[in-house]
């Protein structure tokens, strides 16, 4: 397979590299593409070093299949010109997702919708991803009316910079600041940019996301996004209100079942998902299952993930492989 990777240079480029060494991707060329101060430069995939290349030169090489995570404005320009010359692209931007012609896809509940013709894919918002892995499942055995999300956010999300001010932070130094106020001891309630609504575009995402995904636009979301001085992955505290009771043991069951899904559980043991112990790893951990006793047919839980991972990389990659799986590239 003749791969090309939109954004090499990345964070989540850099994880995409090392989930598809990981994964033992099938890969027969290797096509590093970065924006023109690092064409030329080599990354090394391996072992070997590759010559990182121009949009232009990608282009011409006909990749099969070219993973993006290079912003939207790239995306929008750059991702037609792929698809033109017939590589499937599949995009961490969001700058397709809420296309009506652009499938949003998380393998594990949507993937059977693709087909050859899909030759731009979105992939979902890392939180949006983590979130839906849990409800999919739910939403099929016990149908979702409403949801209420809290979000506990990497600073990875934001990038190399805001990991950088924290490290200066720490160091109590100066330096570029990523975020309006400090995060180092903080909690931000400000993920992304306010829309006219008073929400942020990060919590806008959530919510059209991933009535999108679950292909149910009747059910209520409402989210509130906030930034942690974390590295690990992002956090949730979510609450979801049924049209139908359900039994707990077997709400636990479907979760444990869920592929992808890994369930942390257990008050006698202090056992929940952390960032901590879920970063560097591709399930979405779920944890502190319990009837929310004010309100019937309702449940909170929390889910945990490592955003890179399942929330871009991973989710990017394992698209890929449905689509080799499948002979659908
Ligand atoms: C964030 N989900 O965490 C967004 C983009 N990665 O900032």
């Amino acid at each position: 397979m003749k791969i090309a990777i939109v954004g090499a240079t990345g964070m989540v480029g850099e994880i995409m590299l090392k989930v598809l060494a990981e994964r033992n991707f099938p890969i027969t060329e290797l096509i590093p593409v970065a924006s023109e101060k690092s064409v030329g430069k080599t990354i090394s995939y391996k072992g070997v070093d590759y010559t990182i290349k121009s949009m232009e030169e990608a282009v011409k090489m006909r990749p099969q299949i070219a993973l993006f995570s290079a912003g939207g404005t790239i995306s929008l320009e750059w991702a037609p010109k792929f698809a033109a010359v017939g590589t499937t692209v599949i995009d961490n931007s969001s700058a397709w997702r809420m296309n009506p012609e652009i499938k949003l896809i998380v393998p594990e509940i949507n993937a059977s919708s693709l087909t050859a013709d899909d030759k731009i894919i979105a992939n979902p918002n890392c939180s949006t991803t983590q979130l839906v892995m849990a409800l999919a499942p739910l939403h099929k055995q016990y149908s979702i009316r409403r949801v209420i999300v809290s979000t506990y956010q990497s600073i990875t999300g934001t990038g190399v910079k805001a990991v950088r001010q924290l490290e200066n932070e720490y160091k109590n130094e100066s330096g570029e600041m990523v975020y309006a106020y400090p995060i180092h001891r903080n909690a931000i309630p400000h993920c992304d940019v306010f829309e006219d609504n008073g929400y942020t575009k990060e919590e806008m995402k959530l919510v059209n996301e991933t009535k999108k995904i679950l292909n149910d636009q009747n059910i209520a979301l409402t989210a509130t996004a906030v930034r942690i001085p974390v590295v690990g992955g992002h956090s949730e505290a979510v609450n979801i209100e049924f049209e139908n009771d359900f039994d707990l043991a077997e709400l636990r069951r479907i979760l444990h079942d869920t592929a992808g899904v890994v369930v942390q559980d257990n008050t006698d043991t202090n056992t929940y998902p952390m960032p901590l112990y879920a970063e560097g790893k591709n399930d979405v951990f779920v944890g502190r299952i319990r009837r929310d006793e004010s309100l019937k047919n309702t449940i909170n839980m929390w889910i945990v993930a490592d955003n890179l991972r399942k929330g871009a990389a991973t989710n990017t990659i394992q698209i890929a492989e449905y689509l080799i799986e499948n002979k659908l590239v």
